[in-house]
Formats: C-alpha cells, structure tokens, sequence
C-alpha cells in the first residue's frame, strides 16, 4: 500500500505527525520551481505548518526538466514523508503539496498557475546554475535556454523566462505581482535574481521594466537544513515506520532556519508563528551561513575526498582534518564576517561543527562536491578576496580550492563522471594538468568562468594556492591528508 490520506489517518496512532487541516480546502497560495529534496524538507514543511491555520498556502511544484518527483507524488495525492533525523529521530508527512507541473510538457499550464491571483509567492531551489548567471553577476545571454526564452517567451525554460512573463501576463490582466524568493544558497541571492529577471526583461519587453523594478519584491534569504539524498535505506526505514511504501521520502537533520528579507507584500503566511524569520539583517545570516557553514561543507567535500572518506560525519571523525576546518572557520572566515542580531558567531560555529558529527546522517560528501564551479564563487573565493584585501592570511582557504583542483584530475584520470555545468571545460583543464604545482595552478586559474584575472594575477593567492596544491598532491588516505594540513 502507498501513502495516501486513507493510510495516514492511521499514522496519527503511530506518533507520526500528520496533516490534520483540511486538505480539500487548501487552496494553492505558492509556485515553488525546483521541488527537490531540499525543498520538501525545508519550504514545504514551512507551509504544510502555515496550513493548519490558513487554507491559502497549498503548494504547486514545478519541475522545469524531469517528471520524477510528479510520477512519484500524483499517485500519492501529493503526500510524502519526512524523517528528521537525530539521537531521536521521527517521521512526519506533509500534506503542503496540491500540484506538481512538468514544465516542459506545459509551459502554458505553468504560467496560468504563475498569473492566478491566489498565486502570493513564487519561490525556488533550482541551485546556482538554475540562475544562468554569468561570472559579472548578470544574466549570460549566452546561455542556450536563455536565447531560447528570449525568442519564444510564451514558452520558457528557465525560471527567469517563467517569471518575465508570468509577470507581463500578471501586470496586463490588473493583478498584484507576486514576491519572488530564491531559496538557493547564493550571496545576495534575491538581488541577483531581481538583476537577471530585470536583464532579461529589459532584453525581451522594456516597457514592462518600470514596474517590475518598482512593484516586485525579490526579497533576500537564508536557508538551512542539512539534507541527505534520499536512498534506499531510507526508504526501507520509512515503510518500517509508516507501514507504508513511500515513492520518494526525503530526510533531514532537526535544525532548520529560514531568514527572509522583510520587503514582502500583499497576503502572507503567519511567518512567525511558523517559525520563519523576517529582518531586515538577512545579509549577516546568508553570509555567515554560506561562508562558514557551506564554506567548510565544501571543504571536507574535496579534502575528505582525496582521503576516502565518504560522508561529513565520517570525514569529522578524522582529528586533523576537523582541528584544519575549525581554526579555518574561526581564523580565517569569522575574522572578516559581522555578526547579525542575536547570531553569536562562535557559539554559531560550534553548532555548525555539532550538527556535521551527527552520526545519524549520512551525509555524501560526493554529493556537496557536485557543482563546485558553481558553489565555489560563493561559499570559498568572496572569503580569499576580502582577506587578500585586508591582509589576512589565505593560506587555509586555498586548501579546499587546490583541493578541488586534485579533485578534479583525479575524476578525469579515473574517468569517473563530474557533475558541474562546467565539466567538460573542468575536464578539459585537468587534461592538460602535469602534477607539476605552478602549471597546474596556472592552468586552472586560467578558468575565467571561476576565476577574475585579478585574482587569479593576485602573486600571494598564487603562491599560497601552489603550496597547497603541492601538499596535497599525494593525499591518498587520512595519514596522507594529516601531513598535508600541518603544513
Ligand atoms: C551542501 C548544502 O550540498 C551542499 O553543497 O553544502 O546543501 C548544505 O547541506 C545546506 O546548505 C545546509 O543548509
């Protein structure tokens, strides 16, 4: 038997927390893009809680490439469950979800749920690279599905063509715009979305700029929750505890924070009572959140990597590498962060250190290192450059970059896949890598789609990434790695 609302009734016995509004009376408030695992244990769980008070904040998910999360949910009226995982760990279902579109198969069907008048929010976690953005920040107009969008608009592909004309269609029919959250772990990420957007319509529609620039918020946030891919283990742990199979549960750990820019409009969910924070201070939580935590996730991704290890908690349990990440936290990333309202930055760091030795989650740290042309810019390099700036030392901070750079080359050599955008530009650079440190460094600082030219010309930077890149050329398990960082 699969989740359905007949089998959760039962559930409630259980100590499963379960939907208990009505689900018929929901109605769709939010289009979510990019329903992933992060989503469903974090936004959606949010409004699943705002529904118990409040009938107007149903979900309809829109997946802008593939139909796996609609095939798994629509057979499962949009249920699926949650397992928080910790020293207790426990299983909720969440019931948020009313529609899951495929794009692809409707862009029309897409955009009429975008112009809806009920439709309040429209967010997304469709990662970095869903942005198309180029390295300045901007919207790359070369990229092939933004040239797409740009010549047949009434048929997107990206999430920014969806939004410029959802917004065209919206403003002509007299209806309030919605307020756009990004949900993805960018710097700034809701300015940079507004700029894309605000690029592209300039491109395709001048005339609708005025109002987007004056009446759409494109609020900044932070998020965090560290969420495992969904596996088979998980799968068997929950119809053990449901009785019930689940066509695609997700997990996560307990912590959970949401931080939104306080520049919302019109009809919204009781943010408070649901345990979201609205402030005006968002930046000093995404930076200190992103740079910290994800900056030290990507870390012991790479460096991990290159010495076996194959999850966070795992790689935690290795005494130098986690004294390496913590005096790198503490010394050459907290030096230069501002600490928001009420955000004790050492007590901060503390946790995120805590919540990365929990043993019950299996953490793949090939999963974090997916991406890293992407991730990098944000979480390692904005960190390297202010402290070059400032006279601080980068000398730890290039380790996860050479790091990924051995990362790389040994993917190529292996011939295992890399998954990043960029990897056939990635593979093409580790090709012509020799295991000589100056040649490799200049090769991949070379990568302009990464790199500025006057970071990658920065002599200090240089020097300090070849001394790095050098130290870890022959890391091939924990001792390995041990020497490398106590250089
Ligand atoms: C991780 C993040 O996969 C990754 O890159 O660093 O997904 C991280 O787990 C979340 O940002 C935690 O909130």
């Amino acid at each position: 038997m699969t989740l359905s609302l007949a089998s959760v009734a039962v559930l409630g016995s259980r100590n499963i927390r379960i939907p208990t509004y009505d689900r018929k009376a929901v109605r769709i408030g939010i289009v979510h893009f990019g329903p992933g695992a992060f989503h469903r244990v974090h936004q959606a769980c949010y409004f699943d809680e705002a529904l118990h008070s409040d009938p107007r904040w149903g979900i309809c998910e829109v997946s802008l490439h593939s139909a796996g999360v609609r095939d798994a949910l629509v057979p499962q009226e949009g249920l699926y469950s949650i397992a928080i995982l910790d020293e207790q760990s426990s299983f909720r279902v969440i019931g948020s979800v009313k529609e899951v579109l495929v794009a692809p198969e409707s862009p029309s069907a897409v955009l009429d749920r975008m112009v809806n008048p009920d439709t309040r929010i429209v967010t997304a976690t469709i990662t970095e690279k869903g942005y198309c953005l180029n390295k300045e920040g901007g919207l790359d107009f070369s990229h092939p599905d933004i040239a797409h969008d740009l010549q047949h608009p009434e048929a997107p592909r990206t999430f920014v063509g969806f939004l410029a004309r959802a917004l065209r269609m919206r403003h002509d029919q007299g209806h309030e715009p919605f307020n756009v959250i990004s949900c993805d772990n960018l710097a700034d990420n809701g300015h940079r979305l507004r700029r894309a957007v605000l690029d592209f319509v300039r491109s395709s529609d001048p005339s609708l700029v005025a109002w987007v620039e004056k009446e759409v918020p494109f609020p900044c946030t932070m998020v965090d929750s560290i969420t495992p891919a969904t596996d088979d283990a998980l799968r068997a742990r929950v119809k053990e505890a449901l009785g019930v199979e689940d066509l695609w549960p997700v997990q996560r750990e307990f912590f959970s924070q949401w931080v939104i820019e306080n520049k919302l409009r019109g009809p919204q969910p009781d943010w408070a009572a649901v345990g979201v924070t609205v402030t005006d201070d968002v930046a000093g939580f995404e930076r200190a959140k992103l740079r910290l935590l994800n900056g030290a996730h990507s870390t012991l991704a790479y460096t991990g990597s290159l010495a076996g290890y194959d999850t966070v908690s795992s790689a935690m349990k290795d005494g130098a590498l986690a004294t390496f990440v913590r005096r790198m936290m503490i010394e050459d990333i907290r030096a230069g962060l501002a600490a928001p309202r009420g955000l004790d930055l050492d007590r901060y760091i503390e946790a995120v250190l805590r919540r990365f030795r929990n043993p019950t989650i299996r953490h793949l740290l090939s999963q974090i290192a997916w991406d890293g042309s992407q991730k990098l810019p944000f979480r390692i390099l904005p960190t390297i450059v202010e402290n070059l700036a400032g006279g601080r030392s980068v000398a730890r901070l290039c380790v996860p970059l050479a790091a990924w750079f051995h990362f790389i080359r040994r993917a190529v050599q292996a011939d295992r896949q890399l998954v990043d955008p960029l990897a056939a530009q990635l593979a093409d650079l580790a090709k012509r890598c020799d295991g000589d440190a100056r040649n490799d460094v200049a090769t991949f600082l070379s990568f302009e789609k990464v790199f500025s030219s006057e970071l990658a010309s920065n002599a200090t930077f240089r020097a300090a990434l070849e001394a790095a890149y050098s130290r870890l050329s022959n890391v091939d398990g924990p001792a390995a790695l041990g020497e490398a960082l106590s250089g």
